[in-house]
């Protein structure tokens, strides 16, 4: 179905099945970073499709005339200047779905790990200390008796929202509007969210309207009993706030999967006790990972074949084949 003369550029690092398949499929040109400087004309003059684990900016856009599709890799597209793609006439697909289940299994296992302390519990065992000091301590959290607040309602919201539901506690949600079909109670606020809830999982998508959304305010509404668990993007998070909070019992704890400058984590969330850190393994097994990789071969696949991708995003959503060679 596809043409191997397509040229597609991988810029920077890719998940190696996608590569692979990008080989036979394609015609395939690897960049070793998304950098406009490295364009020559003759690549410029060339590729048509690009599949991508990282930050693709607007001027990286601009450099590829003939450009008609960006394929992300992760669901979460914000590395990626869809805005300005839709504005070019250029699609840009994601990978939703395949990855719902895996992230919200990662996100109550996380909950679990904060509340419970089941790492640092077994750290314990693995020290010796079971023997040598006894049982580990009494932790001061459980699950029992919360109420969860999900911020960010969307298909892994929903996911999560349904374990919760099968432990028996009570669900509400902020979204910018309620979601159609879900009995959960709906905030106008994540701050109203906050101030109803002693539990907040935060599985908002990163960008402009949700920059450092989870603030100093928003802890402090969360409570003194709060519990609080991302699994969204960092960029949603003031962290120094965050930190403070944690350190000064404005809230009681916290479970991060991900964090504002990965992979580097700051010193102020490393060195608290009650934080349980992860990094970035919401969707990171081998079958979610591979199921990732061939929808983004598959999108690939789709547009060239037939001009309709599989998971378009929302801002690209009205680009059509021609779009680009039409501005
Ligand atoms: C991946 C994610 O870690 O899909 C997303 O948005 O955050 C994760 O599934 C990400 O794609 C980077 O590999």
């Amino acid at each position: 179905m596809t043409d191997e003369e397509i040229a597609v550029l991988v810029p920077g690092a890719l998940h190696p099945h996608a590569v692979a398949r990008i080989g036979r499929e394609f015609r395939m040109i690897a960049l070793p970073s998304a950098d406009a400087a490295l364009v020559t004309p003759e690549l410029a003059g060339r590729v048509r499709g690009m599949a991508v684990g990282t930050t693709i900016d607007a001027s990286f856009i601009d450099a590829f005339p003939r450009l008609e599709i960006i394929a992300n890799f992760g669901v979460g597209y914000d590395a990626v200047d869809a805005k300005h793609a839709g504005s070019v006439g250029v699609m840009v697909t994601n990978t939703p779905d395949v990855l719902t289940e895996e992230v919200a299994d990662t996100a109550i296992g996380l909950l679990l790990n904060t509340v419970r302390e089941l790492p640092k519990a077994e750290a314990w065992l693995r020290a010796g200390k079971w023997v040598s000091q006894g049982n580990y301590p009494l932790t001061r959290a459980t699950l029992r008796g919360r109420r969860v607040g999900i911020f960010g309602m969307g298909r892994i919201g929903l996911a999560i929202a349904r374990r919760i539901e099968a432990f028996g506690l009570p669900v509400s949600y902020y979204n910018r509007r309620t979601v159609e079909g879900v009995g959960y109670t709906w905030y106008p606020s994540l701050l109203g969210l906050a101030g109803a809830v002693d539990t907040l999982i935060s599985v908002a998508p990163g960008g402009a309207s949700t920059e450092k959304a989870v603030n100093r305010q928003v802890l402090e509404a969360l409570g003194p009993n709060g519990v609080f668990v991302n699994i969204g993007r960092g960029s949603t998070v003031d962290e120094e706030a965050l930190a403070q909070a944690l350190a000064d019992g404005t809230i009681l704890a916290a479970g991060l999967d991900v964090f504002r400058n990965e992979p580097h984590v700051p010193e102020s969330l490393l060195s608290l006790e009650n934080a349980s850190l992860l990094p970035h393994v919401g969707s990171a097994s081998v079958q979610t990972r591979t199921a990732m990789a061939d929808l983004v071969v598959d999108n690939l696949a789709a547009w060239f074949a037939s001009g309709k991708p599989l998971t378009a995003v929302a801002e690209t959503a009205h680009v059509v084949v021609g779009a680009r060679s039409a501005r």
